[in-house]
């Protein structure tokens, strides 16, 4: 657990609670984790192919933006943490990169922060997508999860996009495949009551004291989210390759307190000359439109106004290339 605990990094913001859970269900975990005894703390880690909910569902229980989500596969590139608080327990969750085959150093590292996630974490949650059958992909996390201790609880997610009776059959299959610990079916897009996955998550915590101060969220500084906003609206309207080759450098980023703005200046990184055009857009159309949505994001968290100016650049190859990725935060 303690590979979790905060980092020496500055918290972005302070809680403000976007969806606070009603009191009814804070009672209700509060029960609980008074039964299991005293205070708990742990890590959670939400592992499981690309694309299959893992960054909309820790952002659903952690009640805060941590990470960002999109329908393009490998959208999250590092180890998340998002915490919630809940009477008588802190949740440390642990958001992953999707595990794939990797075809690139970046990818390569991408899938070393999931395994490592795994390593420290006392409760795994590994999520599958119920739209498709349990594929090759699915069987593969299952076998690095088998030599592990933690519990694994089994998240079938979008069930809102089939029928009911195609669901059953898939929790028989898991079941003959892996012991998962419990089995949630569940949307992360559409429910809004998490409590008893939370519960069942608390009940498997060690006890513990709090890892981090009782209004922080996650241990990704101001700037490294700015990064994260900013690749978001890139993902959203890029195509193909595109989203894949683009990385966002933070070059400038300042504070001022009296005046109550911030400054960004931020380089985006792509491939080639080609993905440079189609980032710029005819007359700059589409690094508008970015900067637009981008900007929306950056003054939600930051609660100021945001000054962005965004630049692009084409470094090749930089997803080979050890001295990029580490500049990046991806090594
Ligand atoms: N219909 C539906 N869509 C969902 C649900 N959960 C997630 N999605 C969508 O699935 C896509 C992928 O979601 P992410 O949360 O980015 O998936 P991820 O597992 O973090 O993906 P990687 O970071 O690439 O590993 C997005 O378009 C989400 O809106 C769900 O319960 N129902
Ligand atoms: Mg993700």
């Amino acid at each position: 657990m303690t590979a979790a605990a905060p980092s020496d990094r500055k918290p972005p913001v302070s809680r403000r609670g976007i969806s606070p859970p009603t009191d009814r269900r804070e009672a209700t975990l509060e029960r609980h984790a008074r039964a299991a005894g005293g205070f708990r703390s742990g890590t959670i880690a939400l592992v499981g192919r690309p694309n299959v909910g893992k960054s909309t569902l820790i952002n659903r229980l952690v009640g805060e933006k941590v990470a960002i989500v999109s329908d393009v596969p490998q959208t999250t590139r590092t180890r998340v943490i998002g915490v919630r608080r809940v009477p008588g327990a802190e949740l440390i969750f642990v958001d992953t990169p999707g595990l794939h085959k990797p075809r690139h150093l970046l990818n390569e590292a991408m899938v070393r922060a999931a395994r490592a996630a795994l390593d420290e974490a006392d409760v795994i949650l590994f999520l599958v997508d119920v739209t498709a059958p349990l594929g090759p992909g699915d069987r593969a996390v299952l076998d690095l999860l088998r030599p592990r201790r933690a519990p694994v609880l089994l998240i079938l997610n979008k069930v809102d996009r089939v029928e009911k009776p195609r669901v059953l059959p898939m929790i028989d299959e898991s079941r003959s495949l892996f012991e998962f610990a419990e089995i949630f079916p569940i949307s992360a897009t559409r429910d809004d009551d998490f409590t008893d996955l939370l519960n069942a998550i608390v009940a498997r915590l060690p006890e513990g004291e709090a890892a981090y101060p009782e209004d922080e969220y996650t241990d990704q500084s101001l700037r490294a989210l700015a990064a994260e906003w900013i690749r978001e609206p890139i993902l959203r309207h890029t195509r193909q390759e595109v989203p894949h080759a683009v990385a966002v450098r933070i070059d400038e980023f300042i504070e001022d307190d009296e005046k109550g703005l911030v400054t960004i200046k931020a380089t985006v990184v792509v491939e080639k000359a080609s993905q440079k055009g189609i980032l710029i857009g005819s007359g700059g159309a589409m690094m508008k439109r970015v900067g637009e949505e981008s900007r929306i994001e950056l003054e939600r968290v930051t609660g100021r106004k945001v000054f962005l100016s965004l630049w692009v650049t084409v470094e090749e190859a930089w997803r080979q290339s050890p001295r990029a990725l580490r500049e990046l935060g991806y090594t």
